[in-house]
């Protein structure tokens, strides 16, 4: 435990608890020093709050202890007075969640988030109702956020670490500028808001760049931190690398030496945009896969940065009208836990590092010595770039190498020269070289303190896990099985029956204090190098180490701190073998430890734990230990046994989506007793929204303006005919990527597609002219329908995007009134509290519920959704269907939605899972086909209905959509105990 001196803590130490507390070197828990290691993961992205605690657990697995979640006001706070923090908006479960685990938050409530959604997280109402300007100090925008940031306050005093909770930090908005002064003070009211609260932890601030925003000055915060994303977002080239920020550690020094370096963002991947050439997520996690994490995390690391939050570790969703418009319904990012909540080689290398990190308690309190910018030249070779850190306490050294190039594929080999307690040396001094692969980072360790007093003098291997089990100082380390590498080890102890390292790859030398083990390249899988009754040390190649887990043993039931690492216990052990460990206990007096986690297949299990285990249990069920070829012969304390599958994965049914019913979805323009009486009358010829009317008469056309924000909007404009009407000209704007159909009375004209690319400058709304065929006039009255699509509104912080028709004209005639309806009740009254305010349209299907399940089709006609709308004409139709599913308890199994049709056609589908508009796919586009949906949503022992309304843009499309149902992978395991919840279709009246 460290206690750092009064003087050198900073504002936090001012604050209102001394339970967070930083100094110049890192964050001080209760007193405890801490490196924050966090990922990023938005709850509102995973709508199934009993699935949450499966991000929590796999992000503790891979050694981590924080998560950083935004909150989306406008999904809590979706009109004026209205906070609601049920279903899926709850904070409490993910406070549950993390507190269960032994994870710390950091809550990032905005009210402005960014984060690829409408608005950039700004509720509707507000960006509607709000004459002001958004995000300043203006009255009327201070008066709007207020009832959120309360019922963030409420729903979190209580789950803060000073009383006995999760919540270590509270954000101050998002990426923002301290100038003009109107940004500043609106950060002093939110302070103010929080600081008048019982809110006690320190707030905090991402800075977009090195901008130096919000360290002094008005609207100061606590904890000043800095985003980046070095790598930028271009998925589709996945091997062109930027190569990493070589100033970070100057500008700390620069900017806030005083306080812990902090970065609320690191490019943890990458979001995709759509459009035809967008690579789509796989390429994303390959720009930010392993050897990025390896190069540009360790760079972070050689920066000295303290606290760290990857953006994102687990993605998601961006379901129903989430996502602004330059993204399509995936959020899954190339993020290190995929939307489909699996782990990969990403998540293998976060694993190693967090365990790494976990395990290293000298590496929190070090100072930046030197690198080889600033003259420190240890390294034999130019070509690795080496900087230096060291604890001033204990003389730990970390020598951080990476490629001079850090773009650099080529294979770079060099010696060190370092100085350590028994001298100076030139390691490694057996082997030949410390190797970088490629695009490969390493941390060597000098005077490297393991377990209880345990010395490694170095080690050019990394160091997977160090720690005490069961009164030994354990360490185990791993490397690049192609390369050789070298430990030097004070030993201690009586050797066990192993007296030579179980490897004959493994070449030992006995010096004076510290014997030094050489391993040789192909070292493949598990080696035993030292086993005493004081010391356990081992080495796998990388790959193999990765397969090892090192869960917490909880400590004292009554401790509410006893799931954190270091705080209620300092218990683990190891565990090789299963694809995912979440839980270890330790009962009957450490006879028996229960273990809890997924298998993907039948798996070797390898435990290192206290000698006093007699039993072992997997997910409830007994484990017979057989002693059979232990993990390097005979390590002492290790414990192997087979582990099998209980289910036969074969027998799991994948229902193929048959016996769709169909309804024509668009009685706007097929159904000559339509009346529009109901919908609202678009008179408004004021609004807040800036950018004006291009043309018309005056009147306001946006759908915001009469609460229909979100999705699908129609627009009826009357006209009486004279017989001279032309032609009529509309600029629409449903943002990037929308498209808008156009019908005079019963006549399709045509449909004006929005730009799909990403450019910021590109041109959003169309400017039209649509020709009125001969014959589409009617006597009297005569009427335009007009269909548009919402991608939601820009994220540009203080921008009030304008949604619908900005401009209209009739050559040869003049409109009467024009009408619009978007989802029923609006932003104000929407029906489905459960799923939200974003999730659904206006489509005459939505309003009447069809997307719901329980509704009733029985006089709905049969017709295959291959089959597309009847007479391959344009318009809209509902397509649904019910499929049964029957997965036992205690599999977790991975579903999506497969669009198998080609791209390119001009159509788009909004796809509801058992109500939830869980897919937005726009087939000319792309490029997301592929949607997956999550127990939770489906019904894993029942019926599920999945809807479709499909809105075919032009006529004869060829190639309709063939929808299948596609089981991706399936864990025994899982959380369990997942509840849905889907109510069921009730009567919402007629609009
Ligand atoms: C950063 C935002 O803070 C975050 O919300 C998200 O939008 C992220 O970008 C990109 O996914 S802003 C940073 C790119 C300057």
């Amino acid at each position: 435990m460290v206690s750092a001196r009064a003087p050198s803590l900073s504002r936090a130490a001012e604050a209102r608890t001394d339970d967070v507390r930083f100094d110049n070197y890192s964050l001080i828990l209760k007193g405890q020093r801490v490196f924050l290691y966090s990922g990023e993961f938005h709850t509102f992205r995973l709508p199934v709050p009993s699935l949450w605690p499966d991000i929590i657990q796999k992000i503790k697995a891979a050694g981590l202890n924080g998560v950083s979640v935004y909150i989306h006001m406008g999904l809590v706070n979706p009109a004026p007075g209205v906070v609601d923090f049920d279903s899926f908006r709850a904070l409490q479960p993910l406070y549950d969640a993390a507190k269960a685990a032994g994870i710390w938050v950091v809550l990032r409530p905005g009210p402005y988030i960014n984060a690829e959604t409408t608005a950039g997280g700004i509720a509707h109402w507000a960006t509607t109702e709000v004459a002001g300007t958004l995000r300043t100090n203006d009255s009327d925008w201070k008066a709007a956020w207020q009832p959120y940031i309360q019922g963030i306050i409420e729903a979190t005093e209580a789950n803060q670490i000073s009383n006995g909770g999760p919540v270590i930090a509270v954000q101050i908005d998002n990426e923002y500028s301290q100038n003009p002064i109107s940004h500043a003070e609106y950060f002093v009211d939110l302070e103010d808001a929080y600081h008048n609260s019982d809110i006690v932890v320190p707030l905090t601030y991402n800075d977009p760049g090195m901008g130096r925003n919000f360290i002094n000055g008005t609207g100061a915060v606590d904890l000043y931190g800095l985003d980046s994303y070095p790598q930028g977002f271009d998925c589709s080239n996945p091997t062109r690398w930027r190569g990493v920020v070589t100033n970070y550690h100057q500008y700390h020094a620069d900017v806030n030496p005083s306080q812990p370096f902090y970065s609320p963002e690191f490019q943890g991947g990458s979001f995709d945009a759509w459009g035809p050439t967008a690579p789509g997520y796989g390429p994303c996690r390959e720009l930010t896969g392993p050897n990025f994490q390896s190069v540009f995390n360790l760079q972070l690391w050689a920066s000295n940065f303290k606290l760290l939050n990857y953006y994102m570790l687990y993605g998601g969703t961006s379901w129903g009208g989430i996502p602004f418009p330059g993204v399509y319904t995936s959020y899954d990012y190339g993020a290190s836990i995929t939307e489909a909540r699996e782990l990969g080689t990403k998540f293998d290398e976060l694993k190693r590092q967090g365990i790494f990190l976990r395990s290293t308690k000298d590496f929190y309190k070090t100072d930046w010595v030197a690198d080889a910018s600033t003259g420190l030249s240890v390294s034999s070779n130019p070509n690795a770039f080496i900087t230096l850190l060291r604890n001033p306490d204990t003389g730990a050294q970390f020598f951080i190498a990476r490629q001079n190039d850090s773009t650099s594929t080529a294979t770079t080999t060099f010696q060190l020269n370092v100085t350590t307690s028994a001298g100076s040396l030139r390691i490694p001094t057996v082997v030949d070289a410390i190797t970088l692969g490629g695009r490969e980072s390493k941390v060597i360790v000098t005077d490297y303190t393991f377990g209880e007093s345990s010395q490694a003098l170095y080690s050019t291997a990394s160091v997977f896990f160090a720690g005490t089990i069961d009164g030994r100082d354990v360490l185990f380390l791993h490397g690049n099985v192609s390369q050789e590498h070298e430990a030097s080890i004070r030993l201690t102890g009586r050797p066990s029956r192993l007296t030579q390292p179980s490897s004959p790859k493994v070449m030992q030398s006995h010096g004076r204090d510290f014997t030094t083990f050489s391993i040789l390249a192909g070292l493949e899988g598990l080696a035993t190098l030292y086993d005493s009754d004081t010391q356990l040390v081992l080495y796998a190649d990388s790959e193999t180490a990765a397969a090892f887990w090192a869960p917490v043993i909880p400590g004292a039931v009554d401790d509410p701190f006893r799931n954190y690492w270091g705080f209620g216990t300092n218990q683990t052990v190891l565990v090789g073998g299963p694809h995912l460990v979440r839980t270890a206990t330790l009962e009957s007096r450490g006879r028996v430890l229960s273990l809890t986690g997924d298998l993907k297949e039948g798996v070797r299990l390898t435990v290192i734990g206290p000698k006093s285990i007699r039993q072992i249990t997997w997910n409830g069920d007994s484990v017979t230990a057989d002693g059979v070829a232990p993990p390097p012969s005979a390590t002492e304390g290790a414990i192997t046994a087979q582990l099998e599958l209980h289910n036969d994965f074969t027998g799991i049914r994948v229902p193929k989506l048959t016996g769709w019913k169909f309804r024509d979805s668009l009685p706007e323009v097929n159904d000559a007793d339509f009346s529009d009486d109901r919908w609202t009358l678009a008179n408004k010829t004021t609004t807040n929204i800036p950018k004006k009317p291009l043309y018309g008469d005056g009147r306001i056309l946006y759908g915001c303006d009469y609460g229909f924000c979100e999705n699908i909007v129609l627009w009826r404009g009357h006209f009486e005919a004279t017989g001279q009407e032309k032609s009529l000209n509309l600029s629409i704007n449903g943002g990037r990527a929308f498209a808008a159909s156009v019908w005079l009375n019963d006549v399709f004209l045509d449909t004006s597609f929005g730009n799909s690319t990403n450019n910021r400058n590109s041109i959003e709304e169309t400017d039209e002219k649509f020709a009125i065929p001969a014959g589409a006039l009617q006597r009297g009255d005569n009427v335009v329908t007009v269909v548009q699509d919402n991608m939601g509104l820009d994220e540009d912080n203080t921008e009030k995007s304008p949604r619908g028709i900005r401009g209209f004209s009739l050559e040869g005639g003049t409109f009467g009134d024009w009408k619009v309806q978007g989802k029923v009740g609006g932003y104000r009254d929407f029906p489905d509290k459960t799923r939200g305010v974003l999730n659904e349209g206006g489509l005459f299907g939505e309003r009447q519920g069809w997307h719901l399940p329980g509704f009733d089709t029985s006089d709905w006609v049969e017709r295959d959704l291959a089959r597309g709308l009847p007479d391959q004409k344009a318009g809209v139709g509902f397509f649904t269907t019910t499929f049964d599913l029957n997965i036992p308890e205690n599999i977790d199994a991975m579903f999506s939605f497969n669009f198998e049709e080609s791209l390119g056609q001009p159509y788009r589908v909004y796809m509801f899972v058992n109500g939830w508009m869980m897919g937005k796919r726009v087939a000319n586009l792309g490029p997301q086909a592929k949607f997956p949906v999550h127990e939770g949503i489906l019904n894993y022992r029942g019926s599920n209905t999945v809807a479709v309304a499909l809105w075919a843009m032009l006529p004869n499309v060829t190639n309709q959509p063939d929808l299948q149902l596609t089981l991706d992978a399936v864990y025994e395991g899982g959380v369990g105990n997942v509840q849905v919840d889907n109510p069921e279709w009730s009567s919402r009246g007629r609009e």
